[in-house]
Order: structure tokens, then sequence, then C-alpha cells
């Protein structure tokens, strides 16, 4: 240990001097569970790819999202700031204009300024333009205004218009004949909607997106046109994948960063005709497959690329799962045993641990020892982490909620953050192994997803290692460790 511990700390001085920096490729999956993969307990076989990626680094049973559902955590990420702290910071619609200043330090500009490559591939969700955009023209403020070089992804969702590839300024495959129409205020007339039409749809929601019809699946807003340019969503892993591993090989000679977002496991759940059937679970379970699939690619192309022993590569989710988020899938009928949160009570939406406690990987051959960790870390940390690791001194002012955890995420330091804010339709604090809830009115289940919220008009303690899957309020038992718990987070919020 202190062998290895000494090793560390002369690398991580030799930082900035670094003969050959490390390549970082986040692998960021959507919607993905604790529970959703075999090497956390779901059932064998199911999830190749990602086991083999997590024997071969360090498996995180304490790693978080910032918050339960996709913006915020998007916007956590790659900013360092608690998204709560701002305005605006929800579910985006697919016409939101950007919610990240151009200018501002982010986790791109971070490799950005040490000489890196930076690629953006995959699902964005944090607004494109400034106030009125227009679909036709240039797109931006966008990823390339806040640190990427270059970028390949879908505005917001797969089940929001606009249904659309985005390649760095354009609309992939858009044609001034047939100009692309947006809005989400009202219905394009003339244009079908499921709503109006649901006779066009081969997959039916279960509330909700009964708007445009895109490729026979209706979705959240309303768009015309750009019929050469529509995605077809059985082809998506494919089409992000293949562009993640372009921007590989093209950069291997140099320092690159990718964030590698999938749309994988989100709804609408149409995997490719080659992964159904597949998991024996439906379609929800043949998207993890899917994007299992994906994860090995991208990994099978840095390996084979030559680039495994100098490459750290982090694999994690953007909040906890859903079995129904909107349409007629079959994913309850066909879960099974399987548990999408694993041991942990609540999913997305919720402020139970299965909100923001999500698969969480760190893969660095040579560097990072493989095994377990249950350090408390959050993916808010990788813009100061990561900071440290490419050997910037200066502080980060923008990233204040950003701690530098490299160490945990190295396997070093088994503990990580003292404290961590959850985030979920209200706050939760983690100190260690205490969890608190604040008192909250509203109601206990979301009325459609089912998701367990984490409401509850008393306030909420529970005893994590004891009882990992928060069934026993012990908030009565230990009023000085709730007094506590509830500095922690009239702190944080105090923090400007
Ligand atoms: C909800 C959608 C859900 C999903 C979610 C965002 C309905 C009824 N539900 O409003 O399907 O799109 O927003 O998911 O429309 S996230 O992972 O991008 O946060
Ligand atoms: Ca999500």
């Amino acid at each position: 240990m202190l062998v290895r511990t000494l090793l560390l700390t002369g690398l991580l001085a030799a930082a900035p001097a670094l003969a050959v920096p490390p390549n970082v490729v986040v692998i960021y999956a959507d919607d993905l569970g604790y529970g959703d993969i075999s090497c956390n307990g779901a059932k064998a076989g199911l999830t190749p790819n990602i086991d083999r990626l997590a024997s071969e680094g360090l498996r995180f049973t304490d790693g978080h999202c910032s918050s339960a559902t996709c913006t915020p955590s998007r916007y956590a990420i790659l900013t360092g700031e608690y998204p709560w702290r701002r305005q605006g910071t929800g579910v985006l619609p697919g016409d939101a204009k950007l919610i990240i200043e151009p200018g501002r330090t982010t986790l791109p500009t971070v490799f950005k300024e040490a000489g890196y490559r930076t690629g953006a591939v995959g699902k964005w969700h944090l607004g494109l333009g400034d106030e009125k955009l227009d679909w036709n023209g240039k797109i931006a403020p966008g990823p390339l205004e806040i640190g990427f070089d270059e970028c390949f992804i879908m505005a917001a969702t797969g089940d929001r218009v606009p249904c659309v590839y985005v390649k760095n300024h354009e609309v992939v495959g858009r044609d001034p004949a047939d100009p692309i129409e947006v809005r989400y205020d009202a219905p394009i007339p003339g244009e079908p909607t499921g709503k109006a039409n649901p006779e066009m749809l081969r997959l039916h929601p279960s509330h909700g997106h009964d708007m445009a019809i895109v490729d026979g699946v209706s979705r959240i807003g309303y768009m015309k046109g750009g019929e050469k340019a529509r995605w077809k969503d059985e082809d998506m892993a494919d089409t992000f994948t293949s562009q993640a591993v372009e921007f590989i090989k093209k950069n291997k000679d140099k320092p690159f960063f990718l964030y590698f977002a999938t749309h994988d496991i989100h709804v609408p759940r149409l995997p490719n005709n080659r992964f159904l059937g597949k998991s024996g679970m439906g379609t929800r379970g043949d998207a993890i497959v899917e994007f299992d699939w994906s994860v090995g690619e991208v990994v099978k192309a840095i390996d084979d690329a030559g680039l495994k022993e100098n490459t750290l590569i982090v694999f994690s989710s953007d909040n906890g799962p859903v079995v129904d988020d909107g349409y007629k899938d079959e994913a309850v009928a066909k879960l099974g045993s399987h548990k999408p949160a694993g041991p942990y009570r609540g999913g997305k939406y919720s402020k139970f641990e299965g909100g923001t406690r999500v698969p969480f990987v760190v893969r660095w051959p040579g560097k990072v020892k493989p095994g377990e960790s249950a350090a408390l870390v959050c993916q808010i940390d990788f813009t100061a982490s990561f900071a440290a690791l490419v050997g910037r001194q200066s502080p980060i002012p923008t990233a204040k909620d950003s701690q530098n955890v490299l160490q945990a995420l190295l396997g070093a330091d088994p503990k990580g953050r003292e404290t961590l804010i959850e985030q979920a339709a209200g706050l939760a604090v983690r100190r260690g192994k205490w969890k608190f809830i604040p008192a909250s009115g509203g109601r206990k289940v979301a009325a459609f997803t089912n998701s367990e919220l984490g409401n509850d008009p008393e306030p909420q303690l529970y005893d994590l290692e004891a009882d990992p899957g928060e069934t026993r309020n012990v908030a009565a038992d230990h009023p000085e460790i709730l007094d506590r718990l509830r500095k922690d987070l009239a702190e944080a919020k105090e923090t400007q």
C-alpha cells in the first residue's frame, strides 16, 4: 500500500510533465440503474463487456450522479456546480437554449487547455443556441462553444423533437428544400400527432409522448420537415458508437478527452433487431444488451489502438432507473425478478439512493488497481479531479462544488467525499453512512412511473450501512446526527 501510495504521489507530482498524458473517456449511460449490470447484481451474462471493464478496473459501490434526472446531472458533470443553485437546469425541452455559458471553465475546457483534443458524442440535453434557434442554419452556441473541439449529438432525448443529429454546427442531412420546424407550444397544422393519429404508431405512449410522430413513434414536442435528416431509432446506438470509435481512431496519436453519452437505455427503447430477445426481459433489457455492446466497441477501439495503458475510462449513468417512463414497451410486465436499482430504494426522480447511486467504474490499467471501492464519489467531481490529473494549478471558481477526489477515483483513498447533496424533486444529504431527507410534502409515489419519490412529512434519517434499502427511519434515535446533516445542507445552500 505504501509503495502504491508513493507511486501515485510521484505520478501526480509529475503530472504536468507527464510525457504522455492519459486519454480520458467518459462513457455515460442514460437511465441505467445501479442493479442493471451483472457486476452489480443483475443476472449473469447480461452485460459481459461492462463486467470485463469493471473486472479490469475499480468498481465503486457509492458512486453518484448529481441528480435523479438527466439535464441537471449533465449540467453538474460538465460544470462542477450543483444544478440546484441555478434556475432552468431541470429536464429541458428540445428547443431550449444552451444553459452553460460559453467562456466558463468546464470539464472539456480543462482538457482543451491542457492540450487535449475534446469530443462529445451522443445525448446532449443541455440546450442549443440562444433565444430562438433556426434548425436550418448555424446551430450555436452549443458543445463547441463550451469546450468541445467537435461533436456529434442529438439535441435533447430520444423521446423529444427534433429527431435529428447535429454535427458541430449543423443538422446532419439537412435539406434547404425541406426545412425543419420545431415547436413545443402548439401542434403544427397539418402534421399528424400521436394523440390524433394513434393508428400511425408502432409504439404507443403509456403517458405523455403523444405529439409529433417520427418513425412511427410519437414524441414530446412538434416537428415538421427534415424528412431525410430524421434518425432511425434502431440505428441510433450504431450511429453514436461508430462516431465514438472514429473519434478514438482519429486521435490516437494525441491526448484526447471523449464524452460519449449514449441514448440507451432511455425511452423510446427500440434497440436494433440484432439485440431483440437477447435479455429475456423485453426491450428495456435488450436496450441494456445494446448499451453493453456499445461499451464493448468503444473499449475495443481504445485497446486495439494500443491505448489501453494510457487511457482512463470512467463509466457511469446520468440518473437511476425507471421501468415505465411513458411508452407501452412491456418493461414492467417483463421485468421478472430483475432489480434495476439493485439493493437501493427508488430510482429515477427519487430522493432515495436509487435516484443517484449509479453504476460507476474507473479503468486505467497499471495505475488503478482492479477491485471495489466504497468511497463516496460524484460525477460533479470530475472537473476538479481531472484538472488535478492534467496538472492544472489554478482553482476553478465556477466549479465550486467539484471536489478533487482524484485519489479516490484512482483507488488510493478509500473515503472520497465527506458529504454529498443529492437532488431529485428536492434535496437530500449524505455524510458517511448517514442519509437525511428533509420533511417534504407531495406525493410519495409518482403518478405514472410508479417511482417512490422519497417525500414524507417527517424528516427521514437512514443508516445505509445497516439498512441500505432505506426502510427504517431512525431520525428519532439520532437527533444529533439529524442536526449535523441539516447543517450540512444549510451550509451547502449558503455557499455562493
Ligand atoms: C419526462 C418524460 C420521460 C423522460 C423524462 C426525462 C413524460 C410523461 N415523461 O417528462 O419520458 O423523457 O422527462 O428523462 O413526458 S431524462 O432522463 O432525460 O431526464
Ligand atoms: Ca436520464
